[in-house]
């Protein structure tokens, strides 16, 4: 059974007059919170006195461009403590991602900051269709990444049972879900993928809720159809709370951005500039009711596009697209800009690949190069049968897909790195070694 034989998911609310608040009054509630969290972050904020020192008071929307961005670097540089807007004591809770250098970038919460998390979760999850009462299989790491602690609350937020797993442990994963049959679960798609090399389609599964890392929508489709359920994207980062920015619903029509907390805009990666609705940049965004740890223009360095149409669900929040790769993840090949998102893309079209693969960049001199390992699906035969033909195949979609030729070589089934709970890194950046 396929996830369209699979019984109809619709998308449902959590607060609806919120979601379907007209645009024209979205936007005066956004432009009062955005006033007044500027006006906070200069008070408050010393570490941002000089920079907000020209920034006046935005008195429409269009105003926040005068703003400067902050990025990953401010965040180290006011380790642990020294953006946050609210004396110690007032924050009741701290996360914190691992930076693959250095120090973590430390993020805080108060009592009210956790609640309205716990809010647009909620939000998420009722609109990817799962309903009050329904149990949920929580696979995100609990602990500093917000993954865990951030879904298992706005779980009970919406009035649905969650069972704290965790990530890691495959084999008390699979045992917990034949057993407690829930009919959602949360992970990181490579991990559901991950789960769906030892689950039958015959689960009790309907929905997951998948994110924290890129996904394509081949990779999706393989999802959907192993495990019987729908899969929907769910989008946040740290900085800006942790999951539940943004969602897709049921109906995977983009991912609506919580924007009464929070204000997107898309800019040009390179000059900064905002681009118009449709064209793809770097996602910056706004926290608009954020009291620990306010957050003004935050680079994500993440690239998608942005449309305020409504939703065929009648949400009025704009939505983003997947997130079609980083700003920062840029190989160039013989003068060719290639992203790692367009390779997954390319080599998941490939019907002898399975959907496991790394991608390996070397540097040799000033010239890139990329090398990409992937492994036969199940029951494709002996490597040394079919070994030629796959990678034969695989080389001509990624020449095809990024007009430029690029080493393949094909791995015993089994060998490439699976997610074991966590973000799986399918690049094998060894440039900067
Ligand atoms: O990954 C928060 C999260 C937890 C999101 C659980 C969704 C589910 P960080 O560890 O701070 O926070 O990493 C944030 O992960 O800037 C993106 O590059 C990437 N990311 C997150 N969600 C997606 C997604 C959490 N749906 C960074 N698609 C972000 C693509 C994603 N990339």
């Amino acid at each position: 059974m396929g996830a369209s034989a699979a019984k109809r998911i619709a998308p449902g609310f959590h607060s609806e007059a919120i979601e379907k608040m007209p645009r024209e009054e979205l936007e005066a509630l956004q432009l009062r919170r955005l006033a007044a969290t500027v006006d906070v972050v200069k008070q408050n904020v010393p570490a941002f006195t000089d920079r907000l020192a020209k920034v006046n008071t935005p008195a429409s929307l269009h105003g926040i461009r005068d703003i400067p961005f902050t990025k990953k670097t401010d965040l180290r540089d006011n380790y642990p403590f020294g953006l946050f807007a609210v004396p110690r004591h007032e924050v009741k809770r701290v996360h914190a991602s691992s930076g693959t250098t250095g120090k973590p970038t430390v993020v805080g919460y108060t009592a009210e900051d956790l609640t309205m998390w716990a809010q647009c979760v909620a939000r998420c999850l009722r609109g990817a269709g799962i309903e009050p009462g329904w149990m949920l299989h929580n696979a995100y790491g609990y602990g500093l990444f917000t993954g865990g602690l951030g879904l298992h609350a706005g779980a009970e937020e919406a009035g649905i049972s969650v069972v704290p797993v965790s990530g890691g442990n495959t084999e008390r994963q699979l045992i917990l879900i034949e057993d407690f049959a829930p009919e959602s679960i949360c992970c990181t798609p490579s991990y559901a993928l991950t789960l769906a090399e030892h689950l039958s389609g015959e689960n009790s599964l309907q929905v997951g809720v998948l994110g924290a890392e890129p996904w394509s929508e081949l990779m999706r489709e393989q999802i959907e159809e192993k495990l019987s359920m729908i899969a929907v994207n769910i989008y946040g980062l740290s900085e800006v709370i942790g999951p539940g920015v943004a969602c897709e619903t049921a109906d995977r029509q983009g991912l609506v951005v919580m924007e009464d907390h929070f204000y997107p805009e898309v800019v040009h990666p390179e000059t900064g500039e905002v681009l118009d609705d449709g064209e793809v940049g770097v996602l910056v965004l706004t926290s608009l009711t954020k009291q620990a740890f306010p957050i003004l223009r935050y680079w994500t360095g993440d690239l998608c596009s942005l449309t305020r149409e409504p939703s065929p669900c009648g949400r009025t929040h704009a939505r983003i697209s997947s997130i079609v790769g980083r700003s920062d993840d840029m190989i160039v090949i013989r003068g060719v800009n290639v992203y790692p998102s367009q390779v997954e893309h390319a080599l998941l079209g490939v019907d002898l690949a399975a959907p496991h693969f790394r991608l390996v960049v070397t540097r040799e001199g000033t010239l890139d190069n990329l090398t990409v390992e992937v492994e036969p699906v199940e029951g494709a035969g002996k490597i040394d049968d079919i070994g030629e033909r796959l990678s034969g195949r695989v080389s001509d979609a990624l020449r095809s897909s990024l007009g430029i030729g690029v080493a393949v070589t094909v791995a015993e089934p089994g060998s490439l790195p699976r997610s074991e709970g966590g973000k799986l890194s399918r690049v094998d950046d060894r440039r900067t070694l």
